[in-house]
Order: C-alpha cells, then structure tokens, then sequence
C-alpha cells in the first residue's frame, strides 16, 4: 500500500489504538539532556548504572561506581572506553600545540586533569584582560575526513576555565574561531558549542583555567557529531512511510524501552523535544516524505 492511501484519520485512530498507555500519554524525557549522566564530573550516585573508570590513564569499563570505587577510580557515568580516554598522569599531559593529543574519531571524550599542566600562548581572547598566557593549557587536535556538524563540551571541575577553538594547518597559522568563556550561573562551569568543521580542516582546541593564576583540576571534554534528525523516520531509511508505523508506536513507550539503532528522538514529529501523542497528527503529516 503506497503511503497516503489511507486517510489521515484511520492512521490516527490505529496509532491511537496501538499506542502503549492509550491517549495521553508521555512518552519519556525531554531532549535538553546534552551529555551523558553525570558528565559533569565524577560524582555521587547510588544507581547501578554503568560509566568509564579511569585509574590513571588507563580507562576500565564499563564498570559501576560501586566496582570503579573499590578500584579507588574516577567514575563517569555513561561513557565506556570505546570512546573515551583518561588522560591524568602528568607525563602525558598534551601541553602545547605540538603535543596535542590527536583526536582518531567522533565521538570521542576524554578526562583530564590539568592541575599540574604548564601555561601556554596564545591566551585566548576572552580570557581577562592583560594576560599573555593561558594557564594549565592542555590541547587536542581533530582534523574531520568530512564535513560534518560538530558540538563541543567541556565541563571544568572546580575552576574557572576557558577554550580556545582554532582552525588552521598549524597552530601557527590558525586562527581562533571560538573563545569560550560562558560561566554559567548554576556554578558549573562548562562550555559548549556547535559549529559545522570543514572536510580536511584542522581544528585545534585549547582549554585551560581563566585569568592569571594557575589553578586547572579534573576536565572533562567531548567533542561528538550528532547525525541531523529526521522527524518521522524511525527506521532511518531516509523516507516517512507505512513501515515506519509500527516504530513510531513502539517510541511512544518512552526512550527507555527504545532498542533499536535509528533515534528515539525522531518520534518527536512537533520538535518539542518530547515524545507524545501531540506528536501523532504531525507524524500523519509527513508520512509519504523524504528526509532533508
Ligand atoms: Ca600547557
Ligand atoms: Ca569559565
Ligand atoms: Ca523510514
Ligand atoms: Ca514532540
């Protein structure tokens, strides 16, 4: 049956049918979660989820806080070491532009701990006023094989930090596409950015503590290439059709009890960032469309 045969309403009044709960529910959590739990820094939580366990440099995992805490290790819920690097001994610490620690893949995190890492030029611009260095200065380095959409984080334990995004062959050359410096007014200080990185551009990222005095401290940092959402789609074959029926249910039963590779999120057909049954007329919509 091509998508559009049948009407709007006879859609509506089967998803209504099938849907986990009956009309009214909602489905899961909100979108506004941007890193994983707990990527903040290492914390208390008596849950058993899984996280990386980081015991120097090497990284274990996944593992509980509670197995990560008999180990005497630092614990980041969510993450495992596929993708995720500790870097904390001070040996190894990618002091300056020809040490930075290159970046193989997205996504790609890592935790560090600056504490004892050396200042380094160029300050950054939106560091204060006067100062020539940037203090306890760590880099990475990423060069994308293609164009892609690239969101930042980092997350500064208990300092007042800065990073500096460049673009450019060499340090030298580069030039500073971002200063970030937010300071958010819930204590946490983090920064994040999005910006679309040019195919076989080079993209340095410099972060240290703010201002004049050494300082620095455990860091968490992540650099991840979200693939672009396509409302509707939930098998991720680029087309909203009748096939894409059944999932779309399915992903009314909230993301915790979604299995399946293609995003959760795409349910949210309103882009409010919610999985609901407000999401039902708009998913009708776009049935018989491609995706962007
Ligand atoms: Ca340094
Ligand atoms: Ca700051
Ligand atoms: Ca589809
Ligand atoms: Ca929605």
């Amino acid at each position: 049956m091509a998508a559009g045969t049948v009407s709007r309403a006879a859609v509506i009044y089967l998803l209504s049918v099938l849907a986990p709960g009956g009309p009214g529910l909602m489905a899961g959590r909100g979108n506004e979660l941007v890193l994983p739990d707990g990527a903040g820094l290492p914390r208390e939580s008596a849950r058993a989820a899984t996280g990386a366990c980081c015991i120097g440099n090497e990284c274990l995992g996944p593992r509980t806080e509670e197995d990560c805490g008999v180990l005497m290790g630092y614990w980041y819920e969510g993450f495992d070491c596929t993708t995720f690097v500790c870097l904390v001994e001070t040996g190894s610490l990618p002091e300056d532009h020809s040490r930075a620690y290159p970046i193989p893949s997205l996504p790609f995190s890592a935790a560090i701990y600056t504490r004892w890492a050396l200042p380094g030029a160029p300050p950054g611009t939106c560091n204060k006023a006067g100062v020539t260095q940037m203090q306890n200065d760590v880099w990475f380095v990423y060069t994308p094989p293609q164009a892609c959409s690239v969101e930042l984080t980092v997350a500064y334990g208990l300092y007042n930090g800065l990073t500096v995004v460049r673009a450019g062959p060499t340090c030298a050359t580069s030039i500073e596409i971002f200063c970030l410096n937010a300071d958010p007014p819930d204590g946490e200080d983090r920064d994040t950015v999005s910006f679309p990185a040019a195919a076989g551009t080079t993209y340095w990222f410099q972060i240290g503590k703010w201002g004049a005095n050494s300082g620095g401290g455990m860091t968490l940092f992540l650099l991840q290439a979200p693939t672009p959402r396509c409302p509707g789609d939930m098998n991720c074959d680029g087309r909203i059709t009748f096939t894409d029926i059944d999932l779309f249910v399915e992903s009314l039963g909230g993301e915790s009890a979604w299995v399946h590779s293609c995003r959760w999120l795409n349910a949210d057909c309103n882009r409010d960032g919610r999985v609901t049954f407000a999401d039902i007329d708009p998913f009708v919509a776009l049935i018989g469309t491609t995706c962007p």
